[in-house]
C-alpha cells in the first residue's frame, strides 16, 4: 500500500512538473513575437522619417553640390555611419571656409576635404572653438571641384541629429 501511494505521489509530481513546463512553453513564444512585435517599428520609423533631402549621399559619387556663399543647407544623419558628401567647385588661390553650425541635440559633427578625385584627404576637422561643430579654412591651390564628407563623430542618427553646413568665400 504505501508503495502505491508513494508511486501516486511521484506521478503526481511528474504531472506537476510536466504541466509547469508545458505552461511555461506555451507562455515565452507568446510573450516574445510581442517584444519583436513592438520593436521593430519603432526602428523602422526612426530611419524612414529621417532622411533628408539630399539623400542619397553617402558617397563621393553621389556628393550634392553646395554653393559657395548661399544659405546654410540642412541636414541629419539619418541611419547609423550615415556620410553626407557635399561638392563645390573652388577657384584657384581663393580661400574657402566649410562650417557645420546649428547642431541638433547632442550631434558633434566632423568634416573631411577631399581634392578633385574624391578620396585624396586635403584637410580634416572634429571640433574647432571649444565646440563640438566643425570648420575647416583652405586656400585652393588648383580650381576644380572639392569634395566634402560629413559624419556624426559617435554615428548618431535620427530626427534629432541635425546640422547645418555651409561653404563660403570672400
Ligand atoms: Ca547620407
Ligand atoms: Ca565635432
Amino acid at each position: 500500500m504505501r508503495t502505491k501511494s508513494q508511486y501516486l505521489c511521484i506521478l503526481i509530481l511528474i504531472l506537476l512538473v510536466l504541466f509547469s513546463c508545458t505552461k511555461k512553453s506555451v507562455l515565452s513564444p507568446t510573450s516574445s513575437p510581442v517584444l519583436i512585435l513592438t520593436a521593430i517599428p519603432t526602428a523602422t520609423a526612426v530611419s524612414a522619417a529621417g532622411s533628408d533631402a539630399y539623400e542619397n549621399d553617402d558617397t563621393f559619387l553621389n556628393a550634392k553640390t553646395i554653393t559657395v556663399n548661399a544659405p546654410a543647407q540642412h541636414h541629419n544623419f539619418y541611419d547609423s555611419c550615415d556620410n553626407d558628401y557635399i561638392k563645390f567647385f573652388a577657384v584657384s588661390g581663393t580661400y574657402y571656409t566649410i562650417q557645420t553650425m546649428n547642431l541638433g541635440g547632442t550631434t558633434d559633427t566632423k568634416i573631411t576635404l577631399y581634392s578633385t578625385d574624391g578620396t585624396t584627404v586635403i584637410s580634416s576637422n572634429d571640433d574647432y572653438s571649444g565646440g563640438v561643430a566643425s570648420r575647416i579654412t583652405w586656400t585652393a591651390a588648383a580650381s576644380g571641384t572639392y569634395y566634402v564628407k560629413i559624419v556624426e563623430y559617435y554615428c548618431h542618427y535620427g530626427a534629432n541629429f541635425t546640422y547645418d553646413i555651409m561653404v563660403t568665400a570672400p
